[in-house]
């Protein structure tokens, strides 16, 4: 059989699906997602393959599209018309950006990982689905995420129910990830927590995590308010999204995707964006 691309099969058992060990492993998942909406696998490549992870992302982040925007926590229009105390009046820098799954080569780690059906299968299993879709998106189903110093990915929820990543590579100081485990519901925004944290008064809704590169992220964003949090020091902070869905066909709106990519493919006219709910983004 051929090598789950980059995986410690010895920890975490790609290679045998519905075996025991590969039940113990996905249960764990499990039960960490329903405490708080987040598992990390420690050391899921291994580990003499980080360097190629880390080289593979510094050789692609040139191509990201840098841009600095003013943004809100839900990615509304910033005039729209709202309430004094909603949380989307609270201005926000995005200063990270993305290189688009097309500029990413087929043979790099992060992409053989991302089409890899034991790796989706498992990670389908980890969430609980039956089966999870690469997006039909040609730039958005898997991206890497550079945040430059200085900069931060500030806060906000995944349009996605089902984010998957991986550091690639560190800063040397701050870009930590940060996530209030369900601020929100399906039903119920509660725009007052989310205001505490986005005016710094919610240190009670906030975790943090400690990830290094190589360790995959699991995480329902779609309901926990989270961000990295500015980077320091000189060394930019690279991560790897793997976006799937649990339906097919996905595929963002042209004004999302000039607004995240600097450009749409044909693809992206004229194609609505697929939701399961009405919550603002
Ligand atoms: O880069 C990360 O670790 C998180 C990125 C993220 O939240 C996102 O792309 O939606
Ligand atoms: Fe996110």
């Amino acid at each position: 059989m051929v090598a789950v691309p980059g995986v410690d099969v010895e920890r975490y058992p790609l290679d045998s699906p519905g075996g025991e060990r590969w039940g113990e492993v996905v249960g764990a998942a499990r039960a960490a997602l329903a405490a708080d909406g987040c598992c990390v696998l420690r050391g899921f490549i291994r580990p003499e393959l980080l360097s190629t992870l880390r080289s593979e992302g510094e050789a692609l982040a040139p191509q990201a599209y840098y841009t600095v925007e003013n943004v809100n926590a839900y990615n509304i229009p910033l005039d729209a018309e709202l309430p004094d105390d909603h949380p989307a009046r609270i201005v926000l820098r995005r200063g990270n950006a993305f290189v688009a799954r097309d500029l990413i080569p087929a043979d790099a780690l992060i992409h053989r990982l991302y089409v890899d059906e034991r790796f989706q299968r498992f990670v389908a299993d980890c969430f609980g689905l039956p089966e999870l879709h690469e997006y039909t998106d040609p730039f958005a189903g898997l991206c890497l995420n550079v945040v430059a110093p200085g900069m931060s990915h500030p806060w906000h929820f995944d349009t996605n129910e089902f984010t998957v990543s991986m550091l690639t590579q560190e800063p040397e100081s701050g870009g930590v990830f940060e996530y209030c485990p369900n601020i929100r519901s399906r039903t119920a925004e509660n725009f007052a927590d989310v205001n505490a944290v986005l005016t710094g008064d919610g240190e009670r809704f906030i975790r943090r995590l400690e990830l290094r590169p190589g360790d995959l992220q699991l995480f329902q964003g779609r309901f926990s308010l989270h961000r990295v949090a500015p980077v320091g020091g000189t060394v930019q902070r690279h991560s790897a999204i793997f976006a799937y869905s649990d339906t097919p066909g996905l595929i963002g709106t042209a004004e999302r995707t000039r607004q995240l990519f600097g450009r749409v493919s044909p693809d992206h006219v004229a194609v609505g964006e697929v939701r399961g709910d009405s919550l603002l983004d």
